[in-house]
């Protein structure tokens, strides 16, 4: 058998002559001889099978360790090899995709600290002890919070369905407007329906609200409402007409001044920007709740319960021992690390 020089073989395998060099020193492709007084690297015909593949596998990118490893199994068993290491490519590929997302997404707004969150969440709805229909409605995954509570007749309950729903879709903090601007038209002259909802995208938290659901955060144990009552008694409040305790005992305590599908201007929603930090809990919840549990009672049962899901049934336990007269709605939802 020739040989052939590392020149001609380099040729046949297209190869370099420097990486058969490489391949050499790595183990990867002995040459069949060395001059011992030339130093000259001399091959054999038949290993330029052998050279393309290994060349084939650089291509794509395989650790030399690995290529090693594929390149001394059985002809039969190297297309099954190349195979599983393309789909861990892949996937790895993938989990750095949405890592640089998130990097990216955090560098965009300037936040050093790069920690990737989540949300733990609960929710509880329920037509309650007097009511015959339902018309609350909430929705949670890891980046969307949402309660509302539809009125204006039957189709209420079509309403704040269809409020949760539409940001339970694709909602980002950059088509939020877009969005509430879309469920107003869609249901003006039909029916009404309140929304309070958290957007998150990485740290950031988008809440939107519109109506006399609320929106609460415990933060380091204290509690805050972070939302301002859509009403015609909290306006007669701000306005220094009514006192706060007489607005909470009106009879006309639960009139809306600002409501999706309200018209016949186009709604103007609340909107706030905030930060996710991990220990934090969110209530947000329809007047169901926050009109028959006082305040101290809400603080009490978010910082007693440490799982979302034992506060979200103990609010709700406390709504039916105050009688329950309108439906009841609320997510309980915790910003955690990952
Ligand atoms: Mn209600």
């Amino acid at each position: 058998m020739e040989l052939l020089t590392i020149g001609a073989f380099a040729r046949a395998a297209r190869l370099t002559a420097r990486a058969l060099r490489l391949y050499d020193e790595t183990g990867l492709l002995a040459p069949a001889a060395v001059d011992p007084d030339s130093g000259y690297r001399f091959y054999a015909p038949a290993q330029v099978a052998r050279a393309r593949l290994i060349a084939g596998l650089r291509r794509v990118g395989m650790p030399l360790t690995e290529i090693k490893a594929v390149a001394s199994l059985p002809p039969a068993e190297v297309a099954a090899a190349v195979a599983a290491y393309w789909q861990a490519e892949t996937a790895r590929t993938e989990t750095r995709a949405r890592q640089v997302a998130l990097l990216l997404s955090d560098l965009s707004r300037g936040d050093t600290t790069m920690s990737e969150i989540t949300m733990r969440y609960a929710t509880r709805c329920e037509t309650g002890a007097v009511r015959d229909t339902n018309q609350d409605a909430t929705f949670a995954s890891a980046d969307v919070l949402a309660v509302a509570d539809g009125g204006g007749g039957p189709a209420g309950a079509a309403a704040s369905a269809a409020a949760v729903g539409a940001l339970s879709g694709s909602a980002s903090l950059a088509t939020l407007a877009a969005t509430i601007d879309e469920i107003d038209r869609a249901w003006r002259g039909k029916a009404i329906t309140t929304l309070t909802a958290i957007v998150r995208q990485g740290a950031q938290l988008a809440l939107v609200h519109i109506g006399d659901t609320r929106a609460y955060l415990l933060r380091a144990g204290e509690l805050s409402q972070l939302t301002h009552d859509h009403t015609w008694v909290q306006q007669q409040v701000d306005h220094g007409r009514l006192a706060a305790t007489e607005a909470a005992a009106h009879p006309q305590r639960a009139l809306l001044v600002r409501a999706l599908g309200g018209g016949p201007q186009p709604v103007e929603a609340d909107l706030a920007l905030r930060t996710a930090l991990p220990g934090d809990r969110y209530l947000l919840c329809s007047d169901g709740l926050s009109a028959v549990v006082g305040r101290t009672a809400l603080h009490t049962t978010l910082t007693g319960n440490t799982d979302p899901d034992a506060a979200a049934q103990a609010l709700l336990d406390l709504a039916f021992e105050a009688g329950a007269p309108d439906n009841i709605a609320c997510v309980v939802a915790d910003v955690v690390t990952a």
